[in-house]
């Protein structure tokens, strides 16, 4: 008799550990969907709003991904848009030039296999896939340099591919692009 109710009091300890549990599970997952949609809101992450693609085959003879095409430009609403591809192993532009307080989209893409880019000290963070661009906005707010890694294991020579990103004061920007359209570090 004795052996019984001490059974049916570990039952009963067991039930209520198990709801304690169940129920911080639940909390855990309250607050990791508020948290997606507190973010998603904000804007503080970027799901591409729509799919676009590029042929990683002819990435470097026709389309805008060409390589007369790749760097920074200045559209007619006063944005800025930064073209670039990864490759094993590097980006072209290896160094991209960027104004201060403006409006920027990265567009870029892979013309091999799958690579990252990682814009230190922002929250640029991405896959290049061949086959598709990936688009992001962004706006600088200081002026110096951001290394630019790719953060996506790519090959053997991984490692050594690294970019930078450049801002500039928005004057001095728009003096260099008076002289030449599309814009690197070097130029
Ligand atoms: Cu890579």
């Amino acid at each position: 008799m004795a052996v019984e109710t001490d059974h049916g009091i570990g039952e009963a300890v067991a039930a209520r550990i198990e709801r304690r549990w169940a129920t911080l599970s639940i909390v855990i997952v309250g607050v990791l969907v508020g948290m997606a949609t507190f973010i998603g809101i904000h804007q503080a992450t970027m799901p591409q709003g729509r799919v676009e693609t590029a042929d990683p085959g002819t990435l470097h003879l026709s389309g805008e991904f060409i390589e007369s095409n790749l760097g920074s430009a200045v559209e007619a609403d006063g944005s800025v848009t930064v073209r670039a591809i990864g490759q094993q192993y590097s980006f072209t532009p290896q160094c991209v030039v960027v104004p201060l307080e403006t409006p920027i989209n990265f567009r870029a893409t892979s013309a091999d296999v799958v690579h990252g880019l990682l814009i230190e000290g922002t929250n640029i963070n991405t896959m290049l896939v061949p086959g598709y661009v990936s688009v992001l906005p962004i706006r600088f707010k200081a002026l110096g340099e951001h290394v630019m890694p790719c953060q996506e294991f790519c090959g053997i020579g991984h490692q050594g591919m690294w970019g930078k990103v450049k801002v500039v004061d928005k004057t001095e920007f728009l003096n260099r692009t008076a002289a030449k359209r599309r814009l690197t570090c070097v130029d």
